[in-house]
C-alpha cells in the first residue's frame, strides 16, 4: 500500500496537482481529515503510517479539534492521560488495541510485562515526548472561552482533573530528567525528542552499538511509505530498537536506565516547550485555586534559564544541546536551536538578533526555498538533506508551533510571517507529514492529523492579529 489515498477513494477527496486551497476551504477539508482519523476516544496519528495515538501529537490535534469540537477535544487527551504512567510520565505512543499495523507494537514495547509503573490497560510505550500537553490545554481553554456556552461550561469542569495529569507529568520531568537541576531535560532516545533521526542525534548515536542479541523485527513503515529514501536507514532502525531493547533490560525505570544509557543528551527544544509549558500551568493553577503556582514558575524560571544557557555565540545565538555521555556540545544547525525564541527571555538585542537569523538567508530568506518556512536543517548546513526524514524537510507543525510560542509571547510580526509561510505551504490541500522545502513537495504519510490541525489553528484562531 501506498502513503494516503488516492483522489476519489473519500469523499473531500485532495485537490488535482497544482490546485491550490483557499483558507475557509482548507480549514473545512482539515475538519473532515481530522475526523476521518479518529478512533473512538482517540486520533491515529496519520491514517496508515501512525495508527495509533502519540503523545505531542494527541496534544496538538486536541488544539485543532477544539477549533470544531471542544468536548472531542478534551477526550481526546484524556485518551491520552489513560495511558499515563504510575511515575506521572505520559507515554509517546497510546495503543488503540484494535490497530496491529503498526511497528514497534506494544508487545515489542513489553511495558506492562516489565514494570508495575506502566498501565495494564491501555497498552504504552515506554518512552515519552516533549511536553507540549499544558501549552495545548491552556489553548482549548481559550478557545472553548471565545466559544462561550456549554463548550466554555464543558472545558470549565474538565480543567480541575486535566491539571492533575498535568502537575503529575510536569513533576515527573523535574524529578527523572533533570536530577541535577541543569534546567535541561535529558532523554534516553532520539523518538523521545519527536524528531527522531534530526542530525542533531548523529554524535549521540555514534557511539550506540548494537548487540548481537538484537531480537530479529520487520519494519512497516518502509511498507507504508513507498520511498525509503523518505525513512530512516535500516542500521538507523536497528539502533532504534536496540535503545528500546536496553530501556526494557532496566525495566524502564529511571534510576536504572540514567547510569548506563547509550543515548544520553539534553534536549534544548522540549525544554524550552517545558519551560512555557510550566507557565501554561502555573496560570491555571491559579485559576482553579490550587497551591503549586510558585512551584511551577519556578520550574519555568530553570528552564528558561537552561535553555538560555545553552546559546551559543559562535553558532549565531542557537541553543546547542551535550551529548552527555561524551560532554561534548553538538554543533548541527537545526530548528531546535532556536528554542529561545519558544523559552522567551531573551533580552531585546538578542532576541532581535536570533529573529534576523531565523529569516536570514541561512533559514526562512535562503534562496532555494519554496516557501519561506523554516525547514528542520539549515539549507545552508553540510547535514541540509531536503527528503530525509527530520534532516531537511520542512514540517507544517513545527512551523505553527513556533509561530504559536511567537504570538503568544507579542512577536505578532515573526508570527504573522511563519503563518502565512506555513498556510502557503499547505494549501497542496494534502496535510502531508512534511514537505520537500525546495519545490514544495508533500511527503512521508498524506492526511496526517497534527498537519490538519495545524491548519485549523492557523486558519480559525483568533488572537493572530491585534
Ligand atoms: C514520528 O515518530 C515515530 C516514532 O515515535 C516513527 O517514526 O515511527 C515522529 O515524527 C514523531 O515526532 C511523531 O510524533 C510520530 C507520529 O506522528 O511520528
Amino acid at each position: 500500500m501506498t502513503n494516503g489515498s488516492a483522489d476519489g477513494e473519500r469523499p473531500g477527496g485532495r485537490p488535482t496537482t497544482g490546485d491550490r486551497w483557499n483558507p475557509p476551504e482548507l480549514a473545512a477539508r482539515a475538519a473532515y481529515v481530522i475526523r476521518g482519523n479518529s478512533a473512538g476516544a482517540m486520533t491515529r496519528a496519520a491514517p496508515d503510517l501512525y495508527p495509533h495515538q502519540w503523545s505531542w501529537d494527541a496534544a496538538f490535534v486536541a488544539v485543532g479539534l477544539a477549533h470544531v469540537d471542544v468536548v472531542r477535544a478534551c477526550r481526546e487527551l484524556d485518551s491520552l492521560f489513560a495511558g499515563q504512567w504510575r511515575t506521572g510520565m505520559i507515554p509517546h505512543i497510546v495503543f488503540d488495541p484494535s490497530e496491529e499495523g503498526y511497528f514497534p507494537g506494544p508487545d515489542r514495547w513489553a511495558s506492562a510485562e516489565l514494570t508495575d509503573d506502566a498501565p495494564r490497560s491501555p497498552r504504552t510505550s515506554g518512552i515519552c515526548q516533549p511536553p507540549v500537553h499544558a501549552l495545548a490545554v491552556e489553548r482549548i481553554a481559550e478557545i472553548a472561552a471565545a466559544h462561550g456556552g456549554p463548550a466554555a461550561a464543558h472545558v470549565e469542569r474538565w480543567l480541575p482533573g486535566a491539571y492533575d495529569r498535568l502537575l503529575a507529568w510536569h513533576r515527573y520531568l523535574v524529578r527523572e530528567r533533570d536530577p541535577q537541576g541543569r534546567g535541561l531535560l535529558t532523554i534516553y532516545h532520539g523518538w523521545e525528542s519527536g524528531m527522531d533521526n534530526s542530525p542533531r542525534w548523529d554524535p549521540v548515536y555514534a557511539h550506540v552499538v548494537v548487540g548481537d542479541d538484537l531480537p530479529p523485527y520487520a519494519r512497516r513503515d518502509t511498507a507504508v511509505v513507498a520511498d525509503a529514501s523518505q525513512r530512516p536507514e535500516p542500521a538507523e532502525y536497528d539502533r532504534y530498537l536496540w535503545l528500546v531493547e536496553q530501556l526494557k533490560r532496566a525495566r524502564y525505570d529511571d534510576a536504572r536506565v540514567r547510569p548506563h544509557a547509550e543515548f544520553l543528551t539534553t534536549d534544548v527544544f522540549a525544554s524550552a516547550a517545558f519551560a512555557v509549558a510550566n507557565e501554561a500551568l502555573a496560570s491555571l493553577a491559579r485559576r482553579l485555586g490550587r497551591p503549586e503556582h510558585d512551584e511551577l514558575l519556578g520550574a519555568a524560571e530553570r528552564f528558561r534559564r537552561g535553555v538560555l544557557d545553552a546559546r551559543d555565540e559562535a553558532s549565531g545565538g542557537l541553543a546547542l544541546d551535550v551529548d552527555l555521555v561524551t560532554g561534548d556540545h553538538i554543533r548541527v544547525e537545526t530548528i531546535a536551536g532556536f528554542a529561545p525564541l519558544i523559552s522567551g527571555g531573551l533580552d531585546t538585542a538578542a532576541e532581535r538578533a536570533l529573529l534576523a537569523l531565523l529569516r536570514s538567508p541561512r533559514w526562512t530568506g535562503h534562496p532555494a526555498l519554496r516557501h519561506p518556512v523554516l525547514p528542520t536543517t539549515s539549507p545552508s548546513s553540510p547535514e541540509f538533506r531536503p527528503r530525509a526524514y527530520w534532516r531537511g524537510p520542512s514540517w507544517p507543525v513545527m512551523n505553527w508551533f513556533l509561530a504559536w510560542m511567537l504570538n503568544r509571547r507579542g512577536a505578532k510580526d515573526v508570527a504573522g510571517s511563519l503563518r502565512a509561510a506555513a498556510l502557503a505551504e499547505l494549501s497542496d490541500g494534502s496535510f502531508a507529514e512534511y514537505y520537500e522545502p525546495v519545490t514544495g513537495e508533500p511527503l512521508g504519510s498524506l492526511d496526517q492529523s497534527w498537519s490538519a490541525a495545524a491548519t485549523l489553528d492557523l486558519v480559525l484562531a483568533h488572537d493572530w492579529s491585534d
